[in-house]
């Protein structure tokens, strides 16, 4: 630091102006405008004149000029200045010395300055030139090392430098662990881990090891793999991963915002399978997706956004089930899209999702239809494509429903308006009930929306509705169909497989083989019911045929809906875990049902079934009233099909299952897309004009499965809701990896 002078000490030359005298401490030239050095705690005079910016240090050494050259330049001027001084006048190499090193004394060049009598530069002589000389020095010095600083500190990428000249920082050195991501202290590593401390970290680094032969292995692999194919198809998986990265990113933004944890996502097993190997197969199954092109192609051109499509008319059609809630054909359809692999079709619905999918209206929904339809459709959609929107949307709408559960009992209103949170029930259920296969089917998509929201409400709402059934007294064991959720008494003993009971039972079995068999209590439910349904509604006619006849009162009615035909796949789907050895008679059940609901089919003249049928009067599996006669392209039987297929492979149900296809294209098919048929009795068709959702998210998906290899979403892996949409299996040690990848 250069020393400070008093003013008095300062050169008294004729013409030399100090600015501020106060501060400046020398002045170095004789000329009217001199530099001063200033006292570095000192600010800048008020008075002189301002200092011009400094420019960047890219500027300094002029744009074109790499550093090191500029700083070459910088060097060489400074030695051109020294030389033509040394010309000048021959230098002594000690007055090269900066100022302040100077030797002291008397005479000494720069010695202390105004130290002692005559101290300070001489007035004139060559040791004057000298003294100057060195100020010259000094400033190139100063000039030079501000410039290499100015280099280190503002150029762009100084940091680095930084780092790597002067801290020789190791872990700027590092490689980041691959993703990004720290990796936590295997269990038991550190001292924390006391004398079991070596043991753990010999466990940890052979886990370490087996991980990374693991890694080896798979790069191995994949690299096989991407050798054996053509260049067009390595550009096209590139280009594909690129795409899923950046989405994956923005997904994860959108949730964070949401408020919803991170998830790591796992490519879903099973989400597309492989082409069916008999050929004829495999054409009836191209023949199932082009069923879905004309559907939907049609549902797009004439009634897109809006819930459904009017084939005949050609516009679109709105149900009160869902309020003003739009796109239910969309959010339908989104994974049956995904499975048939129309990945233009999936992308424009998932764009619709994202731009137009809209809850925030004042709406009376149905809770039920929202649940299995909307919810249902969105999270299979998310758990098939990973797409974060999907999570988000299911969340949200999740926690609309949630006011609905605000009853004394806790058991749901059946309408609820999710914009005042208003629920009631439907008016004509006896005595503002709630009804059992709505409040009953909300089980599998709340447990998912608690899994992926990482809130527990939505769980704890349906466990409730458990636990209230379970502390009431059923009649022989048997499920009414009508709870009121105030008293928390069964309202009319009205029992049915059918309408207003079927999915609750369905979700019984589903919520224990969903939660990869945990939930006892939903197993046990399932099989005292199916027990108690055995003893006192399933019945044989005359004709040999079993059919589920419903019970009111202590009495029966011998009638079966076609609602109730899913029931075929479902003792099927629980015969597995049967108690008492009953397996095989579970699957006998199954079979037993699929033959009744094919016989009601096959008994029009359509080949299409019934809304209801009966076993009485003198018929078997034929409707006898006007207003059972129809058929709006449900998919039950065709549902028990699939089942029976998977767990037989029996060749009859393909055969059943084409009968349909055979059927529907012959009858249901018209120009706008698919239409339910008033009365499948008839000789000449009469068409309803409604294309249901359903029809393609279930009557499709099932055919086209039932025409699918079992690789295409299978049945250790995915549990399908009532809507079939496909949730997966949320397996014991999935919690333990998701733990140990966080
Ligand atoms: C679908 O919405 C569901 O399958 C529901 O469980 C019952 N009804 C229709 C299809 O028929």
């Amino acid at each position: 630091m250069p020393r400070l002078l008093p003013a008095s000490a300062l050169p008294q030359e004729p013409g030399a102006v100090c600015v501020n005298q106060s501060r400046c401490t020398s002045c170095s030239s004789p000329a009217p405008v001199r530099a001063c050095v200033y006292d570095s705690h000192a600010r800048a005079p008020p008075l002189s004149p301002p200092a011009p910016p400094t420019p960047p240090a890219h500027a300094l050494i002029g744009p074109a000029a790499p550093l090191p050259l500029a700083l070459a330049g910088g060097v060489r001027r400074c030695l051109a200045v020294v030389r033509r001084h040394r010309k000048a006048a021959p230098m002594p190499a000690v007055s090269l010395l900066p100022l302040f090193g100077s030797p002291a004394g008397p005479g000494a060049l720069g010695g202390p300055l105004g130290s002692g009598p005559g101290g300070g530069r001489k007035a004139s002589g060559p040791s004057a030139f000298r003294l100057t000389e060195k100020f010259v020095l000094l400033l190139v010095f100063s000039a030079f090392i501000t410039l290499c600083f100015g280099a280190i500190f503002f150029l762009p990428d100084s940091s680095k430098l930084l780092s790597g000249v002067f801290f020789h920082s190791s872990a700027a050195l590092q490689q980041p662990p691959p993703g990004g991501e720290q990796r936590a202290p295997p269990p038991g590593a550190g001292p924390a881990a006391g004398s079991s401390g070596s043991a753990g970290e010999a466990a940890a680094a052979a886990e370490n090891l087996a991980k990374i032969r693991e890694d080896h292995e798979r790069a191995l692999r994949e690299a096989k793999e991407t050798l054996q194919k053509l260049p067009e198809e390595i550009r096209r998986d590139i280009r594909q991963d690129k795409e899923k990265l950046l989405q994956d990113r923005r997904g994860r933004k959108e949730a964070g915002a949401a408020g919803l944890p991170s998830l790591l996502f796992r490519k879903p097993v099973g989400a597309v399978g492989r082409e069916p190997a008999d050929p004829n197969v495999q054409q009836k199954r191209a023949k199932i997706k082009e069923m879905m092109k004309h559907s939907w192609d049609n549902y797009k051109r004439y009634a897109w956004g809006l819930n459904e499509l009017k084939p005949i008319s050609k516009q679109g059609h709105s149900s009160n089930l869902f309020g003003n809630i739009q796109g239910a054909t969309i959010v339908d359809a989104l994974d049956t899209l995904y499975i048939m692999e129309m990945k233009d079709e999936f992308k424009e619905a998932k764009e619709w999702v994202e731009k137009n999918l809209d809850f925030n209206v004042n709406a009376e929904i149905s809770v039920f239809e929202v649940n299995i339809r909307f919810v249902g459709g969105l999270l299979s959609a998310y758990y098939l494509s990973g797409e974060e929107i999907f999570r988000k949307k299911a969340v949200e709408l999740g926690e609309k429903l949630l006011p609905a559960f605000n009853t004394p009992t806790g058991i749901p209103w059946a309408l609820l308006n999710i914009k005042s949170g208003i629920g009631r029930n439907w008016p004509w259920a006896s005595g503002g009930s709630s009804i059992l296969a709505e409040f009953g089917t909300l089980h599998l998509e709340f447990i998912h929306l608690s899994h992926l929201s990482g809130n527990p409400v939505f769980a704890e709402k349906v466990m409730n509705i458990r636990k209230v059934l379970n502390r009431l007294d059923k009649p022989e064991g048997l499920y009414p169909n009508y709870l009121n959720p105030s008293s928390g008494q069964w309202g009319q003993h009205h029992v049915s497989v059918g309408g207003l009971g079927d999915s609750f039972y369905e979700y019984l079995l589903k919520a224990w083989l969903m939660s990869d068999k945990t939930d006892e209590e939903g197993k046990k439910m399932y099989y005292d019911a199916v027990q108690s349904i055995e003893t006192h509604l399933i019945r044989k006619s005359s004709g040999g045929l079993t059919y589920i006849a419903e019970w009111k009162g202590g009495l029966l009615e011998h009638k079966m809906g076609h609602l109730t035909c899913f029931a075929g796949g479902m003792f099927a789907l629980g015969a597995d875990g049967a108690p008492n050895d009953k397996t095989g008679h579970h699957i006998e059940l199954g079979a037993e049902i699929a033959r009744t609901c094919h016989e009601s089919y096959d008994r029009t003249s359509m080949k299409l079934g019934p809304e209801a049928f009966r076993f009485d009067g003198g018929v078997e599996a034929i409707a006898t009233r006007q207003n059972e006669k129809y058929y709006i392209l449900r998919p039950e039987v065709i549902e028990t099909y699939m089942y029976m297929w998977r767990f037989t492979h029996d060749p009859k149900y393909r055969q059943w299952g084409w009968e349909a296809v055979e059927a529907l294209e012959q009858h249901c098919r018209v120009d706008g897309g698919y239409s339910g048929i008033r009365d499948v009795y008839s000789n000449h068709q009469s068409h309803d004009d409604v294309q249901q959702s359903f029809f393609l998210s279930e009557t499709l998906k099932y055919l086209y499965l039932l025409f699918s290899e079992d690789d295409l979403l299978p049945f250790e892996h995915w549990i399908f809701n009532t809507e079939a949409h496909p949730l997966p299996v949320l397996h014991r040690d999935d919690g333990k990896k998701e733990e140990k990848h966080k």
